[in-house]
Parts: structure tokens; C-alpha cells; sequence
């Protein structure tokens, strides 16, 4: 059976694009893949994070992935941070990594932007921290949404590098698990970025916990064109925010776009709009319902990332030994 590592940064709740994106095809591959998911708190502190948001969001994303059918005691749920392995690799990707490689991640240059001398030494060596939580477990496949395919390239590049430099095939070939649709939801606000959970506007993500009020309202002021809906995808060219709205719909819906068009074809963005809603709550309420009850046991959610980590150390801390001394450190 394959090995598969998925993380998510406990940054903010998680919003639409992480589920279609990434936890709905988590919980899909458990059903034939030994899964280690990992709430990548190392990660989310690259920016800015409140201590006191770091930890309450860490649980509710606990709770939230639970909620959407991760089983916990079939695999393994934890959090980043309480595993050592995953620095003590990363300290040693960053002395294998070459600084052309990383120049060139487009992440860093969105999250960075102009300003990117006052951004943490962290943000730019983050995917170092992601190649090693990956080869910690020496999984073979990631199921990620589309922006993360290039630094899955780069795991494979280190891991090539690191095989190479020390004469051994240690690290085997990572396969980046890309879902066929919606694998980018684009924000609400501006159909050319990314849905994402530290957007500063609220009104640009739907929230895994939102209720079916706030949903409706959101979907209402998404931004859309003036244009109904076309026959074909062909007409949803150069109309990102309409494209992502019917997207979002048949991603949802378990269909096509050419079926959604065709069953919405002509239609203004109104009556859409409503559809739209109809399909994204029935999904996200009985995720939110779930998530509220758990989060009344925060001891029960704080147990289960702890017998998550002592698991997944297990399996971590032989590789990453074996590392240690291939690289010659004293053990
Ligand atoms: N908009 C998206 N569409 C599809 N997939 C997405 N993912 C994130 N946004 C979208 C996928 O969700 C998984 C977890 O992401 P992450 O938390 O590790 O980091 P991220 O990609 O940076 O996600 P966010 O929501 O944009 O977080 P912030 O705002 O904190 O940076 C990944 O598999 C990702 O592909």
C-alpha cells in the first residue's frame, strides 16, 4: 500500500478551495493508502500568527478535517510541530537546496510581493520544510491542490540531489495526486487569485464553518459579469469570476461543466447564484454541524493529535536517524 503525506496550515479556517482542493480527496485515499495528514503549524508561523489564533485554529481544523471523514484512528492525524523529525530534515534540505531553486517559487513571490526583504528567512524556505515532511515518511504520493505542484517538483529535485550527493537511492520519487477538477477555486472577489484562507477579505472565501445565512450572502456578492450563462466553456473564456462560480458548482455537484451549462444556459447570474448556494450548504453544513459538536471536547481533539504524533514519529524518527548519520553526524 502507498504512503501519503498531505499537510494544511492551521492559518485561518479552512475555506472551500482546501476542501475541493486537497480534504475531500484526502478522505477519498484513505480507502486504499496508509495516510499521515499533518496540520502544519511549522509552516503557518512563516507569517505572522497569533499565538492564541495559532492554537484555537490548529483544533478547529483538527476538528473541521474529522468532520469531513478523516479517520484518525485508521491513520494519522497531528500536528507538525510535535514531531521533531520534520526541522531536523529540513535543516539539512536547507544545506542541499540550491538558492536558484528556491528564487524561482512562485509562491514565494505572490506571498512576498514587492516587499520581500521584510518577509521571514521562514517563508522563503518553505519548501524545504515541505520536502522534509514529505521524505520524513518517505511517502510516494501528495495529494495537493495546483498550487502546490511546483514545490513537489522541488521535493524531487532535493531528493534527487540529497541520492545523488551521498551515493544512495534513499529517497524515492514523490507523484504529486492533483484533482481533476477544481483543483484551483479562485477567490469570490477577483476571479484571477486564488481562494485563499488569510485573504484579508472574508467576503472573498467560503468558510468550512459558515453557516447557510452567511454562505448565501457571500455567494450573492461574489463578483460576476453582466453576460448569462453561456452554452459551452468555450463562452466562460476571459470571464474568470464566471468560470469559477460554475466550476465551484460542478465540482460540487459531482458533474461536468458542459452539464452545468447546459442546465443553467442562458440564465442570469440571480437564479445561479441561488443554485449555487443550494449546492455549496449542502455540503458545508453537515462539515459545519459536525465541527460545532466536536469542538465542545477540545481534550478529546488535543488526545487524538497526540496519539497522531507518537504514530507518526514512529515512522519518522528511523528515517530521518538514518539521515542523520548518512550525512555523518555523531548518533
Ligand atoms: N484556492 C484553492 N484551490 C484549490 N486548492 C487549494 N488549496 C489551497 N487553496 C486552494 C490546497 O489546500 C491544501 C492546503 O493548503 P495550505 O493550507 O497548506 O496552504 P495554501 O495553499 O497556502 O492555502 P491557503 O488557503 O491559501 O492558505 P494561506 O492563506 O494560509 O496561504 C493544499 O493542498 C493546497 O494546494
Amino acid at each position: 500500500m502507498q504512503r501519503i503525506f498531505s499537510g494544511i496550515q492551521p492559518s485561518g479556517i479552512p475555506q472551500l478551495g482546501n476542501y475541493l482542493g486537497a480534504i475531500r480527496n484526502w478522505v477519498n485515499l484513505q480507502a486504499d493508502h496508509e495516510c499521515v495528514f499533518c496540520l502544519v503549524d511549522m509552516h503557518a508561523i512563516t507569517v505572522w500568527q497569533d499565538p492564541a489564533k495559532l492554537r484555537s485554529q490548529t483544533l478547529t481544523q483538527a476538528a473541521i478535517l474529522l468532520a469531513s471523514g478523516i479517520d484518525a484512528e485508521k491513520h494519522i492525524l497531528f500536528n507538525q510541530s510535535a514531531v521533531s523529525a520534520h526541522a531536523r530534515l529540513a535543516w539539512i534540505f536547507n544545506c542541499v537546496t540550491r538558492l536558484g531553486w528556491l528564487n524561482r517559487m512562485t509562491q514565494f513571490k505572490d506571498k512576498a510581493g514587492k516587499d520581500r526583504e521584510n518577509h521571514s528567512s521562514g517563508l522563503y524556505v518553505y519548501p524545504n520544510l515541505m520536502a522534509a515532511d514529505i521524505l520524513a515518511y518517505k511517502a510516494t504520493r501528495v495529494p495537493v491542490g495546483e498550487d502546490q505542484k511546483q514545490h513537489l517538483e522541488l521535493t524531487n529535485d532535493i531528493a534527487q540531489k540529497f541520492n545523488h550527493d551521498y551515493g544512495l537511492e534513499f529517497f524515492p520519487t514523490v507523484e504529486a495526486l492533483i484533482p481533476p477538477a477544481a483543483a484551483r477555486v479562485m477567490s469570490l472577489r477577483d476571479g484571477t487569485k486564488k481562494m485563499s484562507k488569510s485573504d484579508p477579505s472574508a467576503q472573498s472565501r467560503i468558510e468550512m464553518t459558515d453557516d447557510a445565512d452567511t454562505i448565501a450572502l457571500k455567494i450573492r456578492r461574489a463578483k460576476t459579469d453582466t453576460d448569462v450563462l453561456p452554452a459551452d466553456e468555450a463562452g466562460l473564456e476571459g470571464r474568470p469570476e464566471a468560470k469559477n462560480l460554475v466550476t465551484i458548482y460542478a465540482a460540487l455537484a459531482d458533474t461536468s461543466i458542459a452539464d452545468v451549462l447546459s442546465q443553467h444556459e442562458g440564465q442570469g447570474f440571480g437564479p445561479f447564484k441561488q443554485a449555487l448556494t443550494d449546492v455549496v450548504v449542502n455540503t458545508i453544513a453537515p462539515i459545519a454541524q459536525e465541527t460545532t459538536r466536536l469542538m465542545q471536547d477540545e481534550n478529546h481533539l488535543v488526545k487524538t493529535l497526540r496519539s497522531g504524533a507518537a504514530r507518526a514519529q514512529a515512522i519518522a524518527e528511523p528515517i530521518v536517524s538514518e539521515v542523520e548519520k548518512i550525512v555523518g553526524f555523531v548518533k
